[in-house]
């Protein structure tokens, strides 16, 4: 409590506090101030393969191996060498760790606990229920880790497999309507896991031959391998099965575009789950969780929730270049100099896709909208 002067006005001693607090605030901005350059030191270090860095694995080597093919928020499920499923829990060895859908682990059997009520009884055939068997107690390096931006500061990346070879981008020709701008975050993502990169139109079925979505023509010349099919009809199928032999392939696409539809026509024993359209024509999140898919004709698939849209926050800029291949270097190096609705712009850079400027300016400011947490590994 701040004790005034006998005989100071009352409207001195706020002038003295206010002149106190404004210094105080002062003193307290440079502190922010400084604390913000330390943190943008860290960004400037940002490391995107700080995520694949995982504690070492060499002191449980002795240790079986498996694939973590599905997370739950309490377990995991995993599948041995022997493709027998198995539920475990997380060592707290792993704390801090977040693991994902295709992680290699090694773990170690546990005593089952007969009668926790948080689970139930017995494991089916799917590997629902049954309580935890076994104990995940390291993981193995990932050999790519796809993934996107976080939603908040909180979490700085949504990770969506690991030790995938392909991504594989369905997109309907009806029904749910391809948003702006999918294809080529989707790009974005797996030039940055290394993956290579596909588009698979589905529900061929439901238009005529010649209608075809209008985003694709983009990709198709930049030589974007693009494959039509319909699950419904089993057209198109058969060649990606010949393209999954020995591949993990991970399907990413918007809610109903048919991805569990297209697994169950390639690998009928999966039987997943498959669910209508809203009356909006959009899906209806049938899937909620990733999951990994060996084939018994060679290859997995893995099955995704489908996405509203991919934040592109915090990835590198230098991956721009490749999805638009289109715009000269000078471009590339500030994209948002430029005025997309400014005709002559357009007509100068003779684009053939002009509101595709304004699809990489986007793109563009959203991955320096950096998350202060992206660089810390977790
Ligand atoms: N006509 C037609 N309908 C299809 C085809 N493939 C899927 N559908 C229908 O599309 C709807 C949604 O299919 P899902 O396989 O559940 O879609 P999803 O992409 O897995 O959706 P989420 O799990 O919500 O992400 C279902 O009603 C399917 O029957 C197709 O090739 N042709
Ligand atoms: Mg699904």
């Amino acid at each position: 409590m701040k004790k005034y002067r006998l005989g100071q006005s009352r409207e001195a001693q706020d002038l003295d506090h206010r002149e106190a607090y404004t210094r105080e605030r002062s003193g307290e901005s440079k502190r922010r101030q400084r604390h913000a350059e330390r943190l943008e030191t860290g960004i400037e270090a940002h490391d995107p393969l700080a995520l694949l860095r995982l504690p070492d694995p060499a002191p449980w080597m002795h240790l079986p191996e498996a694939t973590l093919i599905q997370r739950h928020s309490q377990w995991v499920d995993l599948e041995l060498a022997d493709r027998t499923l198995l539920r475990a829990t997380l060592s707290g060895k792993l704390k801090g760790v977040r693991l994902v859908c295709g992680d290699k682990v090694r773990y170690s059997v546990v005593p089952v606990e007969p009668d926790d009520p948080r689970f139930p009884a017995s494991v089916n055939t799917r590997g629902e229920g049954g309580s935890p068997e076994a104990q995940v107690v390291a993981v193995m390096p990932r050999t790519s880790l796809l993934k996107r931006g976080g939603g908040d500061d909180r979490e700085p990346w949504q990770l969506i497999c690991a030790n995938a070879d392909e991504l594989w981008v369905c997109a309907a020709v009806v029904d749910p309507p391809l948003r702006p701008g999918l294809l080529e975050r989707a790009q974005v993502l797996a030039l940055d896991a290394g993956l290579s990169f596909r588009v698979l139109v589905t529900k061929r079925d439901r238009a005529s031959r010649k209608d075809t979505l209008p985003e694709l023509d983009p990709l198709r010349e930049q030589g974007v391998a693009i494959h039509e099919t319909s699950a419904l009809k089993g057209e198109g199928i058969e060649p990606l099965r010949d393209l999954l032999k020995d591949r993990v392939v991970v399907l990413l696409g918007h809610s109903g575009v048919g991805k569990s539809t297209l697994v169950n026509v390639l690998h009928p024993e999966a039987a997943l789950k498959t669910g209508g359209l809203t009356r909006f024509g959009t899906g209806k999140q049938t899937t909620t969780a990733a999951r990994w898919l060996p084939l018994a004709t060679g290859g997995t698939l893995v099955d995704t929730p489908g996405i509203r849209s991919l934040s592109v926050r915090g990835f590198d800029r230098a991956l721009l270049g490749q999805v638009f291949p289109e715009f000269p270097a000078e471009v590339m190096e500030d994209p948002t100099a430029l005025d997309a609705e400014d005709e002559d712009t357009l007509d100068r850079l003779e684009l053939a896709y002009p509101e595709r400027l304004q699809s990489l300016q986007r793109l563009w400011l959203e991955m320096e909208d950096r998350n202060p947490n992206q660089n810390v590994w977790r």
